[in-house]
């Protein structure tokens, strides 16, 4: 078997083949842009001249969770299935910045952490009345299904938003546009964990953030092209929504003059939400490529038409 491997940005092609090859010793392995003949790629961001190259593949394996990318070069030819990575060891990272969010907010971190600055010792705690927020995960899929799962796990009010209604213990479930506005109406803390399409597009806008309960707290680790940008910043000031913990972004890396680096109820993360565990990857990629050759079903293929 011959398989090549290519990426950009950050490389981590030599050590995909080191882990592919403690897996597979027999299978021989290429760094595009070396190869020619290979019968299965591992991408992210393939360019054109790699499916050129190789007219025999019979499978693209998309080095990650979400697809966006690799459809907007359209590279990948139509017979060609695309194949994603799913979970992967990324849902329970997922999971952990998601909480780290609703706690940050639900414990009035970023209140303290600003005290902190003054030397203030002033407590806000609510001993009344022990109100959790309601946690709105949008998106049930591998990252947001295991997402609301663990946060309602910690004891919070979870409903999830997604296109068909879905059924996870503990988690209201809310489906499709016509019920957006009610999930949102009683959300206090939203999540996006939406896959980017062109549905999804400007999904956090004016219209939909109006919709939060004032002093709202917003997480996304989806796409930053889920964000109408300015809309987020308007909000933010308004004081409709209280913060963010905010991971992608419409540029990355975030531009230097971008107001978000510096707003002070807002965290920013350089796209490290769920990064991808190279051993979990690569294990999973030897099952589907060996599924494949076995012509059994395999898992992860995405549906070009609707964009995940
Ligand atoms: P999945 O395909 O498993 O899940 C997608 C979910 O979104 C599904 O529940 C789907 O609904 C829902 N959805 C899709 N379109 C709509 C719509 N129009 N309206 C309502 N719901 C919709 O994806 P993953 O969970 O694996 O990944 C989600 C995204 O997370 C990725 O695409 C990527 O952008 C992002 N990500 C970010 C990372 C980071 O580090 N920041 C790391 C990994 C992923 P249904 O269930 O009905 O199909
Ligand atoms: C992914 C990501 O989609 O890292 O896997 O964003």
């Amino acid at each position: 078997m011959r398989i090549v491997v290519q990426s950009t940005g950050i490389d981590v092609v030599p050590a995909i083949i080191a882990e592919l090859r403690t897996l597979k010793p027999n299978w021989l392995y290429e760094a595009w842009p070396n190869s020619i003949g290979a019968s299965y790629a591992i991408v992210w961001k393939p360019p054109k001249e790699l499916f050129e190259r190789n007219p025999q593949l019979k499978g693209a394996i998309n080095y990650g969770a979400g697809v966006d990318a690799i459809l907007s070069m359209d590279s990948v030819p139509s017979g060609i299935p695309i194949i994603r990575l799913e979970d992967a060891g990324m849902a329970q990272q997922m999971a952990e910045y998601a909480l780290y969010g609703v706690i940050h907010h639900h414990r009035h971190m970023q209140v303290y952490a600003a005290q902190q600055r003054e030397r203030v010792w002033m407590q806000h705690e609510d001993r009344t009345n022990l109100q959790r927020p309601v946690v709105g995960v949008m998106g049930l899929g591998e990252m947001g299904g295991h997402v609301a799962k663990t946060i309602a796990a910690f004891g919070y009010d979870v409903r999830g938003w997604s296109k068909s209604k879905r059924a996870i213990d503990g988690v209201k479930s809310f489906a499709g546009s016509d019920l957006l506005n009610e999930f949102l109406s009683g959300t206090n803390v939203l999540v996006c964990m939406l896959p980017l399409t062109d549905e999804t597009r400007g999904v956090i806008n004016a219209q939909t953030l109006a919709a939060l309960p004032r002093g709202s707290f917003l997480v996304n680790a989806g796409r930053g092209a889920h964000m109408i940008e300015a809309d987020v910043l308007a909000a933010l000031n308004s004081g409709q929504l209280a913060g963010a913990l905010l991971d992608v972004f419409a540029t990355e890396p975030l531009p230097d003059d971008n107001p978000l680096w510096s707003h002070p109820n807002v965290i920013v993360t350089p796209h490290i939400a769920a990064t991808t565990p190279i051993r979990d990857a690569c294990a999973q990629i030897v099952d589907k490529i060996e599924r494949m050759e076995r012509g059994e079903p395999v898992s992860g293929i995405v549906d070009r038409a609707v964009g995940y």
